[in-house]
Formats: structure tokens, C-alpha cells, sequence
């Protein structure tokens, strides 16, 4: 009896090193927006990296602009260990809890390296936060910095008043509100067919998420108001991870290390080549009047204090932490 489950263990193993059969194992990763996003352009660099560092071990396919999971689904998708792994906007879950929109208060942080001393100061508090539902942060990386697409000009924030504002987060949605503009959740996939069937007439989001679905077909004006930089996070199922042998742990990790430095790169040159886009293909690029600016910055006063209340201790932890980083 032993001898013969030995000698089958052994016939076993002999075939499967005869035919190499050992399986590597094959991750689908869905992720939000599309391809022309720098966003995407750094995760299919970072799941090649994966594939080069395990030798093939660990083979990361990416499926953009929500084809395989939709955007509100992808996080509880993960969660629930549908797909190993997937990319979404943080300040996503900010209904579960308020630190993840912590990148999105107006004017708290509203420059590269603010939005680093940020991610600094909160990244401890977020990664516990999602350990609590089994997921591990991978690594985030910020958008350019939020403007306002308008299709006539804006000088104040009464400008908006009545308008029918895109909206892809809590926080887009409270400044719509706050500027007596009436906000509307639109994904990004669908921003060009809502602006040309009229149910949004303006939006804050990046130059590079004009640039990318074509603002100049359907609106005329930016405002570089750069009043937040919200990150994507990629997140992984602890399962999934933890069924990794440890090699491949490492080499995920040390890949998303890599993936993050370099996104932050992307992120800051992408702002410059987007504006460049945006002017070249017509959009008139402004600078925000004094007036304009005074009203958003008083509309990012009462929304700070705001989020403060909301996110209690665990707040006040991240906006000391935020105090002793911040250039
Ligand atoms: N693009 C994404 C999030 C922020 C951005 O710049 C969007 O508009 O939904």
C-alpha cells in the first residue's frame, strides 16, 4: 500500500516534470477607465513587470474601461475573490468611510507634492481600513489635478449656478451642490454621449481625462481651477495573495513599489501634454480669476471642515501627520 501510493506520487511528479505541467497561475484584473489612459498604460507595464519577475509564475491579464467588472462593482468583486485583483478610484468608498476621500477635499491638497505629503500621511489609515475587509493596497497613484469644463466661460462660481454638472465622486458631487450646480454620476466611458444628449453641460475632472475622451467635441472651455488629485488604488484579494508562494509575493510587491513611482512620474507629465492637447484641438485653457478662485476656496473651507467632522479620530490622525509633511 505505501509502496504503491509512493511509486504513483512518484510517476506523478515524473510526468509532470516530463511535460512541465506545473500550472503558473493566471490573474484577471479588471480596471475602470480606457486605454488611452495613463493610468491603464502603467498597469499593463506593471503586469508585464509581475510576468518578468516571477518568470512567467504569476500572469497578470488587465481588462480596461470596465469591460470585464463595471466601476461600482470592482472593489466588492475583489472583496468577494470573483477576481483577484482590480483597480478603482479610492475616493470611491468614501460612503464606507470618509478617509477615502481624503484626496478629494478642495484645496487641501492641490499640488504634486501635497498630494504626496497626503498619501504619506493617510496610507497607513487606508491600507488598515481595507485589511479589515481582506484587501491589501497594492499602490495608488494620482490624477492631474481637477479642473472645470464648461461650455461657456466661468469667472465666478455664481457661473454655475443651475448647471448641470458630471459627477464621479462624493466630493464632485457636495462642490456641484455647494455651487447651486445640479450634479449628475456619470463613468467616464459614457462622459461624451452624456454631454452630447445634454444631460451634463459641465464637469470637473482632469486634462487628461478631457483629453482622452475628447472634451473639444463636446464643450469649449477649462478652467486649470486644480482644486484636488484623487488617486486610483489597486488592490488585491489577501487570499489570493496569500496562495501565492513567496517568491511571487515578493516579486508583486516589489512591482507595485515600481509601478507607483513611476505612475506618479506619468501623472505629472501627463498634466503638461494633456493641457497641450486640449489647446491644440481648440478648448480655450484658463487660469482661474481671483473671484472664481476666492468661491472655490471658500466652497474647500466648508468642505474640509466638513470631511474633518465626518472622519473623526481617524481624520485627525491623517490631517497631523498631513501638518508635519506638508512642503
Ligand atoms: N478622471 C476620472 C477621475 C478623476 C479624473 O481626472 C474621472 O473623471 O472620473
Amino acid at each position: 500500500m505505501t509502496y504503491a501510493k509512493s511509486a504513483l506520487t512518484l510517476a506523478t511528479a515524473a510526468t509532470l516534470l516530463a511535460t512541465g505541467a506545473h500550472a503558473a497561475t493566471e490573474w484577471d484584473m479588471p480596471t475602470p477607465y480606457g486605454d488611452r489612459t495613463f493610468h491603464t498604460v502603467n498597469i499593463r507595464d506593471f503586469a508585464e513587470d509581475v510576468a518578468e519577475r516571477t518568470k512567467g509564475e504569476l500572469k497578470i491579464t488587465v481588462h480596461s474601461n470596465g469591460s470585464l467588472i463595471g466601476h461600482a462593482e470592482i472593489k466588492n468583486s475583489v472583496r468577494r475573490g470573483i477576481v483577484p485583483m482590480g483597480e478603482l478610484i479610492m475616493s470611491r468608498l468614501a460612503n464606507e468611510n470618509p478617509v477615502y476621500d481624503v484626496d478629494s477635499v478642495p484645496y487641501l491638497a492641490a499640488s504634486y507634492d501635497e498630494a504626496w505629503a497626503l498619501w504619506q500621511a493617510s496610507r497607513e489609515v487606508i491600507a488598515e481600513e481595507l485589511a479589515k475587509q481582506r484587501l491589501r493596497l497594492l499602490f495608488a497613484v494620482p490624477w492631474p489635478p481637477q479642473g472645470l469644463y464648461t461650455q461657456k466661460e466661468i469667472t465666478a462660481v455664481g457661473d454655475l449656478r443651475n448647471l448641470k454638472m458630471r459627477a464621479y465622486n462624493t466630493a464632485s458631487e457636495r462642490l456641484a451642490r455647494l455651487s447651486n450646480a445640479v450634479p449628475t454620476q456619470v463613468e467616464v466611458p459614457d462622459i461624451p454621449t452624456a454631454f452630447s444628449t445634454g444631460r451634463v453641460e459641465a464637469m470637473i475632472t482632469s486634462p487628461a481625462t478631457g483629453a482622452d475622451t475628447k472634451a473639444w467635441d463636446y464643450l469649449k472651455h477649462f478652467n486649470h481651477t486644480q482644486l484636488w488629485l484623487p488617486k486610483n488604488m489597486v488592490i488585491v484579494n489577501e487570499r489570493s495573495f496569500a496562495a501565492l508562494d513567496e517568491a511571487s509575493q515578493q516579486a508583486l510587491l516589489e512591482a507595485a513599489a515600481a509601478a507607483e513611482a513611476r505612475g506618479w512620474e506619468m501623472s505629472k507629465q501627463e498634466t503638461e501634454q494633456a493641457l497641450a492637447t486640449l489647446r491644440e484641438n481648440g478648448i480655450v485653457v484658463s487660469e482661474p480669476s481671483d473671484e472664481l478662485k476666492q468661491g472655490l476656496q471658500q466652497i474647500g473651507q466648508t468642505m474640509t471642515e466638513e470631511w474633518a467632522k465626518l472622519a473623526g479620530p481617524q481624520g485627525q490622525r491623517i490631517l497631523e501627520q498631513y501638518q508635519q509633511l506638508k512642503p
